[in-house]
């Protein structure tokens, strides 16, 4: 028997249920029997190979049989797994190996499990192996459970690697608080093209639904964009009830949707679709409900929801069966500490994200730490079951802040201060922006995801577009980074940015196709261009403003 929570659906796995994963345009199914059958295998390779207790695994593999099997395999083996992207999911090869090589110096790993010729440059001496070859070995796994259950790798805004070491119990805490907060049954089948290496991926849409043997539906983030239509049939014909993704996923779904053959699809059994990871437009709810309500989808089945790695994953969520609400905040009124405006001429709806979730809990407080009443904005502190342990050095957790320039991050006496602002109603959170991507102004604060959104709501393309917000010489700065700007939305972005130049110095710059550098799930790393941008390594040609009114002269 497996004392460890995450593995109990080993010793009776399901020869019904199981997982498709579309490989080449069509679904190829395991069973969890079949996955079990291989994980287990693969751990007495592992062992075989000389992988000790609580020794850390790097994996790199594609979605698929092997990168599951893997998963569980080294958690068998009683190690710590290390799930890192695949090189696809980066802009370039140098960047990528500059990754590797510093999550090789962090996590310290015993062994490298990742398939052959996907990884071009790896620089690691230790044994590196296929998960075939490893599940071919035939040795024998007799571990306890490993005292981490995994360590999660994310690029952070700053583009240094940070590690978050992630218990067994903050993980087993996480996966039940959102199976009870989702209410998942027997019928519930989850669908997912989130990269499966990292948190809304790997925790919400792999370790839950499989600690729950449901069935579940898994694509590349590549297919999903090369047919979304093959991830909506999930819901529309296979019979799939839950998901979850950024809001940029909506937006390309609602972008695409035109064109894809929806015909004979009934979403009416689609009963959670959580949105987050991002600051979420009501718009784009509005926009989504409105194309996929006349084939039956329901607009309480988006569930919009706050979280973060170094909280394992989910913090807060909309109960089930309640209509997402929002609430006006005048963006150029913000002040840390004090009430949120909610009147004026440039009203933004923020979207509530729900209340904390089982184990959890969240408060809002000041600069000083001091906890703040409802409606007034400060940083989100959360506290609970599913704390991670702290950033990782050399194979461990020590528990400290994150040192990058931006580092606002913090374990704080068994708090999270997370660096993120916002304020609660009613007990739901309201998620403002990031503390480390804002601007003072006159004693105010606006986020970059503010202008952002304006420049959105003008005409501007969201994916072409960053806002980096911050000090330099001139005092309050803004850049906006624009890729190859068309005539129309620099035009249309206009009147946004002649305000913007009432606050803030405010440079506008075009930069090339796909240079924005972007996280693995898709978040803009406005840390790291900022740094960039200071230190004049930006491949930018500044636009110049008309000149008008309220341009500074
Ligand atoms: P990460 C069945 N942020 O993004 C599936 N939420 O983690 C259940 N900003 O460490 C899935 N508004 O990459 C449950 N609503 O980044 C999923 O992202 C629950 O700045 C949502 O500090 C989990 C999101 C996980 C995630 C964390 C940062 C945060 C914050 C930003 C997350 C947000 C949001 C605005 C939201």
């Amino acid at each position: 028997m497996n004392a460890n929570p995450l593995l109990t659906w080993i010793d009776e796995p399901s020869a019904r249920q199981g997982i498709r994963f579309r490989q080449d345009g069509a679904w190829e199914r395991w069973t969890y029997a079949d996955l079990a059958g291989f994980a287990g295998k693969i751990a007495g390779g592992l062992a075989a190979a000389g992988v000790r207790h609580d020794e850390r695994v790097v994996i790199i593999e594609r979605t698929g049989p092997d990168f599951v099997a893997t998963l569980y395999g080294v958690m068998l083996a009683g190690a710590i797994p290390c799930p890192v992207a695949p090189p696809y999911l980066f802009q370039n090869a140098d960047l990528y190996a500059r990754h590797l090589r510093a999550i090789i110096d962090v996590a310290r790993p015993a062994l490298v499990v990742t398939a052959a010729n996907l990884v071009e440059r790896l620089e690691f001496d230790g044994p590196v192996h296929t998960a075939t070859e490893l599940a071919a070995a035939g040795g024998r796994a007799d571990g306890p459970p490993a005292g981490a259950a995994l360590l999660q790798f994310t690029s952070g805004s700053s583009g240094r690697v940070k590690g978050v070491r992630v218990p067994v119990a903050a993980l087993a805490a996480n996966v039940a608080a959102i199976s009870t907060w989702l209410e998942m049954d027997e019928g519930d089948a989850t669908a997912s093209w989130l990269p499966v290496h990292h948190d809304m991926g790997l925790i919400g849409c792999l370790f839950t639904p499989v600690s729950r043997q449901r069935d579940l539906w898994l694509l590349e983030p590549a297919e999903f964009i090369r047919d979304p239509a093959s991830y909506l049939a999930c819901f529309g014909e296979h019979g799939a009830t839950m998901t979850a993704m950024p809001p940029f996923g909506l937006e390309y779904i609602v972008r695409r949707l035109s064109a894809l053959p929806l015909t004979g699809m009934d979403f009416s059994r689609w009963r959670a679709l959580i949105v987050g990871a991002e600051r979420i437009d009501v718009d784009v709810l509005d926009r989504f409900t409105a194309l996929l309500a006349p084939a039956g989808f329901d607009r309480r089945a988006l569930l919009p929801a706050y979280g973060l790695a170094e909280a394992t994953l989910a913090v807060t969520g909309l109960a089930l069966r309640e209509e997402p609400t929002s609430l006006p905040v005048v963006p150029q009124e913000v002040r840390l500490g004090s009430p949120v405006a909610d009147g004026g001429d440039t009203v933004r709806p923020v979207v509530g994200c729900g209340r904390a979730l089982d184990g959890m809990r969240v408060a809002v407080v000041d600069e000083d730490g001091v906890e703040l009443p409802e409606r007034h904005v400060g940083q989100i502190v959360v506290r609970g079951a599913s704390l991670a342990e702290g950033y990782v050095r050399d194979g461990a957790a020590t528990g400290r802040a994150d040192d990058s320039p931006a580092g606002l991050t913090e374990w704080h006496e068994g708090a999270l201060h997370t660096g993120d602002a916002g304020f609660l109603d009613g007990g739901q959170l309201f998620v403002i922006g990031r503390l480390g991507d804002a601007m003072k102004v006159r004693g105010r604060t606006l986020f970059a995801e503010d202008v952002e959104s304006a420049l959105v709501d003008a005409g501007v393309p969201r994916l072409r577009l960053t806002v980096l917000l911050g000090s330099s010489a001139g005092g309050a700065t803004g850049v906006v980074l624009l890729e190859r700007p068309t005539p129309e939305w620099a035009a249309a972005a206009e009147a946004t940015l002649r305000r913007m130049t009432e606050h803030a110095t405010t440079v506008v710059l075009d930069v090339p196709r796909r240079s924005i550098a972007r996280t693995t799930s898709g978040k803009p790393k406005r840390r790291e261009m900022w740094a960039a941008y200071v230190a004049g390594k930006l491949d930018a040609r500044e636009i110049l403003l008309p000149a008008g009114p309220g341009q500074n002269e």
